[in-house]
């Protein structure tokens, strides 16, 4: 009886120091798919601690769920102009520059674009631009124009970003509008454009559709650059379109929240994924663009000539960053809500 007690005793010992793990956990909150699993390890490996990622599809639904009170997170990844909104509202926390050496290789002339400049309370992590992603076979004649979405022979087969800025702005750019537009005329016609779009689509989606693509369920998606390029790496019948009329650039940037327990493990992460191998080998899973002027030099050569990813100077013409709109946020939700509950 006394050898079994013992026998009993050890292995309960050893299952609770087995199933111990003391290391810090930092708990990123990140977009869907941007973001590779390597480097989350190389991090864990190096600093002794444990990942968490969570995902979110929008700018939107990130915010709302924060604002209901989610706690726990260390390193979010708001779009610019959401950043800004989240500092307005206490939401976030001031960036120690000392605490990251790798910021030197923040390009200077890609921070202009962002709403936070001196990079005071955000770091900029990729660039994405949104278009058009579509079937070469089943949609042989694919143009470059945000009316492809007007096509009837489409309907059904076609899938909008679940996201008010990118669709919205989207149907401004066919006015010839700025997506920052608080022209409520200009913002009406826009919504009646929308409401047309939404007769031919079969959901408003931004988390799936490259699953829809591949699989020829969707053949029109808006889309953006690196999600439709991890599809295009694996399948040929995939294209990419910037429409003609203009397009949404997005700079999606670090936010420390001001409640974050693990305030130095997150600097720490900034200063990592800001390393240049790094950041290239980050670049190279993703298909995203990150402002870091030595990664871009490590990324392979494939990726430095894909004018998806690293878009021509013609093309970043064309393209206009979201700011944050202040009071007129509102006007936005209030046509958003309309269209979604038509
Ligand atoms: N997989 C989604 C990657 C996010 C790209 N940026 C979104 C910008 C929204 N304005």
């Amino acid at each position: 009886m006394k050898s079994w007690s013992v026998l009993a005793a050890l292995i309960g010992l050893t299952l609770c120091s087995c199933g111990r793990d003391n290391r810090p956990v930092l708990h990123l909150y990140n977009w869907s798919d941007y973001m590779n699993p390597e480097v989350l390890t190389q991090f864990e490996q190096e600093n002794n601690c444990k990942v968490i990622l969570d995902n979110y599809d929008s700018n939107e639904a990130m915010y709302a769920k924060i604002k209901a009170g989610a706690t726990g997170y260390d390193l979010i990844f708001p779009s610019s102009y959401m950043v800004s909104i989240m500092n307005q509202q206490g939401m976030i926390q001031p960036i120690d520059h000392a605490k990251i050496p790798n910021i030197k290789y923040i390009d200077p002339d890609f921070l202009h674009l962002t709403d936070d400049p001196e990079m005071q309370h955000s770091v900029p992590y990729m660039v994405s631009v949104t278009g058009l992603a579509y079937n070469k076979t089943r949609v042989p004649d694919a143009v470059a124009s945000w009316d492809m979405l007007k096509r009837d022979d489409l309907t059904g087969r076609i899938s909008l970003l679940d996201d008010m800025r990118e669709v919205i702005g989207a149907a401004l750019k066919t006015k010839g509008c700025s997506l920052n537009t608080t022209n409520e005329q200009e913002l009406a016609e826009a919504v009646e454009i929308v409401k047309d779009w939404k007769t031919r689509i079969a959901k408003f989606e931004a988390d799936e559709y490259q699953q829809s693509l591949a699989s020829e369920e969707f053949l029109l998606c808006q889309g953006y650059n690196g999600d439709v390029m991890q599809i295009m790496a694996e399948n040929d019948n995939i294209g990419f379109l910037l429409p003609k009329e203009g397009a949404s650039i997005s700079s999606d940037d670090m936010v420390i929240p001001s409640d974050a327990k693990e305030v130095d493990l997150a600097h720490k992460f900034i200063d990592f994924i800001h390393r240049p191998d790094v950041s290239a080998k980050n670049m190279e899973y993703v298909y995203y663009y990150s402002p870091n002027t030595e990664a871009v030099k490590l990324v392979n050569e494939e990726l430095r000539t894909n004018t998806v990813v690293f878009l021509t100077k013609e093309d970043m013409k064309r393209c206009e960053i979201i700011k944050d709109l202040g009071e007129s946020n509102k006007i936005y939700a209030k046509f958003w809500d309309t269209i979604k509950s038509e």
